[in-house]
């Protein structure tokens, strides 16, 4: 009942969450296009399918003839539909595709990276978040990698999919047309968080992108550096796999840690100390903490030195 309630409230379709950027339209289009064509043809040969079979049943006294063997006219039909329906549909398509992966010149450009298991959206500016903000009614264009593995970026209310690949650029775009909070998804299986790889496009009213954006990227200057390093661990991902309150993730949790003795898969040993989680952060396949996976990326070239402090005292802070 609730979901009916949702359901009811919400402008989507049946089938299609609402078409929010200006080129899902056009996909829609073809869907449909596509959806109606093949409907139409499977009722029709199945329809006629039945009747010939009760039409033409094998019983007694009813000699079968032998097979016509060929009909001009019939066959001449049953090609040209096809041909003509096939044709449109790749009209239809390729020029879909083409605006798709022509993004405007003018477009905002936004870069992602894709990484076990959540989503790095860097603006323009330098600032970093895990969720995705655009101004409303203004081209965007995405940018993205992979740290690890094959990503695929999915905002289904924009009919925008697009894979992160290790080692290589692919990019995206697109135009949204009503500011809202719409889902974000990985739709490339990444491993066992990837059902937790979820994120958010905010699309933001005009005007008001310009004011998040700076304030957003103010961090260190309107936070003290436990707070900070708090919001940097959230905003870069560190806390898909790393807990605050004592729970083993895919790494180790971060409460307690500061100051204690860790021993690593080559035997060593070494306290937890800032130098420790430096390295920890920038190289983090040096030393592999006993009973964990080399699973974690690096983060050099990602976070700035006075955002590394933050995340240290914000360890630190954890007892
Ligand atoms: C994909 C999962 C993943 C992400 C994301 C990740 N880590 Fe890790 N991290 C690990 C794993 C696994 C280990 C343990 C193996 C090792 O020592 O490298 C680890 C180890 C650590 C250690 C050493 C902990 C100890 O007890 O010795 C620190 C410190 C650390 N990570 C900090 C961070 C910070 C800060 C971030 C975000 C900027 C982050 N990690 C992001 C998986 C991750
Ligand atoms: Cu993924």
């Amino acid at each position: 009942m609730h979901d009916l309630i949702l359901f009811a409230q919400s402008r989507g379709g049946y089938w299609l969450p609402p078409p929010d950027s200006s080129t899902a339209g056009d996909v829609d289009r073809v869907f449909y296009f596509i959806l109606g064509v093949a409907s139409f043809f499977f009722v029709l040969i199945v329809a006629l399918m039945c009747l010939f079979v009760i039409l033409y049943r094998r019983r007694p006294g009813v000699e079968a003839p032998g097979s016509a063997s060929h009909n001009n006219l019939l066959e001449i039909t049953w090609t040209i539909i096809p041909v003509i329906l096939v044709v449109i549909m790749f009209y239809m398509g390729f020029t879909t595709y083409l605006d798709i992966r022509t993004s405007p010149r003018q477009a905002y450009d936004i870069r992602v990276v894709g990484q076990k298991w959540s989503w790095v959206f860097s603006y323009p500016n330098g600032h970093v978040a895990p969720e995705l903000h655009v101004p409303v009614d203004r081209p965007v264009r995405l940018t993205m990698t992979s740290e690890d593995v094959i990503h695929s970026l999915f905002i289904p209310a924009f009919r925008v999919k697009m894979d992160l690949v290790p080692g290589r650029y692919t990019t995206t775009w697109f135009h949204p047309l009503r500011a809202g909070t719409y889902d974000l998804y990985c739709t490339e299986y990444c491993g066992t968080g990837h059902s937790d790889m979820l994120s958010k496009v905010v699309v933001h009213k005009p005007g008001e992108f310009e004011t998040w954006l700076e304030q957003a990227a103010n961090l260190l200057a309107s936070m003290t550096p436990v707070e900070a390093g708090a919001e940097l661990t959230r905003r870069n991902g560190c806390l898909t796999c790393h807990s605050t309150d004592g729970t083993a993730k895919v790494g180790p949790s971060f409460k307690g840690i500061y100051g204690q003795r860790h021993t690593f898969t080559n035997g060593t040993s070494a306290e937890v100390d800032d130098n420790y989680i430096r390295q920890s952060i920038l190289e983090p396949m040096a030393l592999i903490r006993q009973g964990y996976q080399p699973a974690m990326p690096t983060y050099k070239g990602r976070l700035k030195d006075q955002e590394i402090t933050a995340i240290i005292e914000y360890i630190e802070s954890l007892k």
